[in-house]
């Protein structure tokens, strides 16, 4: 038996209860298969049963007072996984179906994600099964004062650096960093995607978005293409979703839908996003309230239909895993979408993604075209050390460039190990690498 089968082998009985973590360690140490097998190094140090082990798990209550006057105890996690390219690195969720096979499955993706953004980060992931959803302001507040008070006794500006992911965003992460400063009297960068007046960079709360539909710019660029009078779809309405819609729209693109949990709008003349971020942004409503808003938009409820059926040249999944199944992928592909790129953290499931690359769409993995979002949260480290802020213009100017490279290395390590065009492969390749080679330099930790 090969060593990347035997890895697999023990990797499924030791967490046969963790499906989305098997599921992405999975896809990795499969497309690893050509590196590993050229090259014994790795097996010599164990170097894949490392790497799918977390170097520490932080699992506590949180408990809190609600609006009437209850105790609410919620459950939290914070998976450290892999600091040996830099201090652990990677968002929080608050979403009611957080356990530790998904915070470690975000984990694990997180390591080769930020390997890919060339920047010293290490990969980590935390969250808790707290539903931020029909909570007063002051419920979250009081919420992510006690999630913190525990959380802070483990991370650190030059340590754990967390940020925003679903359910978490720059409410959230303010109130979390209060109570970080109140606890250990630090004014350090110990959180990113912080308000813009203690701390936060220009364009991170774009970042994510922005920066897949410049991973698929480049690519557009590579066939001597672009956005211009390409429709779109996108899933999701939160911050990948709005910002992601933003940036195809100034490029000449059309997004014609979105989703949320209850369902999805369809609206051929182009999403009204000055509409949607008022409905999601600032009333925090439904996207039902976007088909009462406006004329012509069709809305369709959550098991009437799905986002996928609609006709596009390119469909962007932004909103969360597995969302994307293998009969939406051969619905896309009935219809002649030409690229799927993902916003989202593993929204296609297995079987999806191999449909897709068997049928040539340019297929882009979260973990490569969504890693816009946290490498701008590295370069807001580095303005927090250096106590210094650049303009909106130069940190897009380096998101840019971070994505058109993210795109020519894993287009480079595809075609290197005889794959092109299996961008899946190359993210997973071209991110373990430099993880691996730091792993093997420091010893065996
Ligand atoms: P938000 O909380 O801002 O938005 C999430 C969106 O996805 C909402 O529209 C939400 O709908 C929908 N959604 C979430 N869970 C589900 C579900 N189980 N079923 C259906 N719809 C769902 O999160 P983000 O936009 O920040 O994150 C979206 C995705 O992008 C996630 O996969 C995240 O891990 C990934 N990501 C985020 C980054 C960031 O910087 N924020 C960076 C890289 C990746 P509803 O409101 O109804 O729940
Ligand atoms: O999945 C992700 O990359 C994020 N949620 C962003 C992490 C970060 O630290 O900015």
């Amino acid at each position: 038996m090969s060593y990347v089968d035997r890895v697999l082998d023990t990797l499924k009985t030791k967490n046969a209860h963790e499906p989305e973590f098997l599921q992405a360690a999975t896809e990795v140490l499969e497309s690893l298969r050509v590196v590993i097998d050229r090259d014994k190094k790795y097996e010599e140090v164990s170097l894949l049963e490392r790497l799918v082990e977390p170097e520490r798990v932080f699992m506590f209550r949180v408990p809190w007072v609600d609006d009437a006057g209850k105790v609410q105890v919620n459950r939290a996690f914070r998976v450290q996984f892999n600091s040996a390219i830099g201090p652990y690195k990677g968002g929080l969720r608050f979403h009611p179906s957080v356990n530790l096979s998904i915070i470690k499955f975000l984990g694990f993706e997180q390591i080769f994600k930020n390997s890919l953004t060339t920047l010293p980060i290490g990969g980590g992931k935390g969250g808790s099964d707290f539903d931020p959803k029909g909570k007063s302001d002051f419920e979250v507040m009081k919420f992510c004062q006690s999630f913190m008070t525990e959380l802070g006794k483990y991370i650190g500006a030059d340590t754990d650096v967390p940020a925003g992911d679903i359910g978490v965003g720059g409410r959230e992460i303010g109130y979390l960093y209060g109570q970080y400063k109140r606890n250990t009297g630090l004014y350090e960068g110990v959180l990113t995607g912080k308000g813009l007046t203690f701390g936060g960079s220009l364009a991170r709360t774009e970042a994510t978005g922005y920066g897949l539909v410049y991973c698929v710019e480049e690519y557009l660029k590579s066939i001597s293409d672009d956005y211009k009078g390409k429709t779109v779809s996108v899933s999701g309405s939160g911050n990948v979703a709005i910002f992601a819609t933003e940036k195809v729209f100034q490029l000449g693109g059309k997004v014609v839908t979105m989703t949320d949990s209850n369902g999805y709008v369809y609206d051929s003349e182009g999403i009204d996003l000055d509409l949607i971020k008022e409905i999601k942004l600032v009333k925090r409503g439904r996207l039902s309230d976007y088909a009462k808003a406006k004329k012509n938009v069709k809305y369709v409820e959550v098991g009437k239909g799905k986002v996928w059926d609609v006709k596009v040249d390119i469909a962007l999944p932004c909103a969360t895993q597995n969302e994307l199944d293998l009969n939406d992928a051969k619905e896309l592909v009935k219809n002649g979408v030409k690229i799927v790129g993902e916003g989202a953290n593993m929204p296609s499931t297995q079987e999806a993604a191999d449909y897709l690359l068997e049928k040539k769409i340019a297929f882009f993995p979260g973990k490569a075209s969504n890693a816009g979002g946290v490498a701008t949260s590295a370069l807001e480290m580095s303005q927090n050390s250096g106590r210094t802020s650049w303009t909106f213009e130069e940190v897009d100017g380096k998101l840019k460039n971070i994505m058109i490279n993210i795109f020519h290395s894993i287009d480079g390590a595809s075609k290197e190990y005889g794959l092109p065009g299996n961008y899946i492969a190359g993210a997973n390749i071209a991110g373990f690498k430099k993880v691996a080679d730091a792993m093997i330099a420091q010893g065996i930790v």
